[in-house]
C-alpha cells in the first residue's frame, strides 16, 4: 500500500501533493514502483495534528481518488469520518482506512452497506490527545483484545472484509511500539495491515531527524513484518519496499 497524503501537514510528505497534478503524478510513481493499493488521506493524524473541516478533506481527497482511477490498482481512503468514506467509495474507493478504529458511528453501517473492505485500527483518543493516553500494562495484550473487541462490534454491524492495525506511533510510545512488532509473528491467522513506514521511532533508533532518511529503518520493520505473516505494509517508499521484499520472498521460498 502506496501512501498518498493531501495535506499541507503530514509528517513525511505533507505539503508535496496539495496540486492535483503533483498528485497525480505522485499516484502514478507509487504504481509504477509496485503499489498494489494508494491510501489516498487528506487529513494528517500525526501527534497534535490539528482538525480538519469535512468539506476540506473532500476537496482534497476526491480528485485524488477520480484520477487514480485509470492506475488499475485498489484504492483506500484514509478517513476517520463516515461522509468523507461515503463520498470516496462514490469516488472510486474500494477501501476504507479508520485510523479511530470507527469512532464515528455512521462509519461501520455505511462500510457494511458498501460491503468494501475494512482497515480497524487501535488508538486511543485523538490525534491532538493520543501521546497523553499511552499507558498500558500489557500494550500487546491490551491492544490485540480492543482490536479484537472492536472487530466483533464491526462484524455485528455487517462489515466482513476487516483488516486489523496496531496502530503503530498511535497512543503508542518507542517502546511499546517495538513490543508490538516484536510480538507480531503471535499474531497470525488474522488479515493485518501495518503502518510504520517512517515514523518517529525510526528516526530515534537511527538518529535521522529527517522522516525521509528513515528508509533502511522502515525498510527493516517491513522485512520483520513480512515474515510475521503481515498482509498490507503501508509505506512511503514503494520501490526500496518491494525490491526488498522480492529478496525476502526469493528466501522465503527457496
Ligand atoms: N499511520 C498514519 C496514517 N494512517 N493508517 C493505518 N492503517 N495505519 C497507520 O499506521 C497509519 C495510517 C500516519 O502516517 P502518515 O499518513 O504518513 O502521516 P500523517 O498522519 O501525518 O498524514
Amino acid at each position: 500500500m502506496g501512501i498518498l497524503n493531501v495535506t499541507p501537514d503530514s509528517f513525511s510528505d505533507g505539503g508535496r501533493h496539495l496540486d492535483p497534478r503533483a498528485a497525480a503524478s505522485a499516484a502514478e510513481r507509487l504504481v509504477g514502483e509496485g503499489a498494489a493499493i494508494l491510501d489516498v488521506g487528506g487529513e494528517s493524524t500525526r501527534p497534535g495534528a490539528a482538525e480538519v473541516d469535512v468539506d476540506e478533506e473532500l476537496r482534497r481527497v476526491l480528485p485524488v481518488i477520480r484520477a487514480a482511477r485509470s492506475l488499475g490498482v485498489a484504492i483506500s481512503v484514509d478517513t476517520r469520518r463516515a461522509r468523507v468514506a461515503a463520498e470516496a467509495l462514490d469516488a472510486g474507493a474500494t477501501m476504507v482506512n479508520d485510523v479511530s478504529g470507527g469512532a464515528d458511528p455512521g462509519m461501520f453501517p455505511l462500510v457494511a452497506a458498501a460491503g468494501c473492505d475494512y482497515v480497524l485500527m487501535h488508538t486511543r483518543g485523538t490525534p491532538a490527545t493520543m501521546m497523553g493516553l499511552a499507558t498500558y500494562d500489557d500494550v500487546c495484550g491490551e491492544v490485540w483484545a480492543a482490536l479484537e473487541a472492536r472487530r466483533a462490534d464491526a462484524e455485528a454491524a455487517g462489515v466482513r472484509r476487516i483488516w486489523l492495525d496496531p496502530g503503530i506511533g498511535f497512543a503508542k510510545t518507542t517502546a511499546q511500539n517495538l513490543a508490538l512488532l516484536h510480538d507480531l509473528p503471535r499474531r497470525t491467522g488474522v488479515p493485518v495491515l501495518l503502518g510504520a513506514s517512517r515514523k518517529r521511532f525510526i528516526g530515534e533508533l537511527t538518529g535521522q531527524a529527517d522522516a525521509g532518511s528513515r528508509v533502511e529503518g522502515s525498510l527493516a520493520v517491513a522485512l520483520w513484518a513480512a515474515q510475521a505473516g503481515v498482509d498490507i505494509l503501508r509505506v512511503h517508499d514503494v520501490g526500496a519496499t518491494v525490491r526488498a521484499l522480492a529478496v525476502w520472498r526469493a528466501m522465503a521460498a527457496a
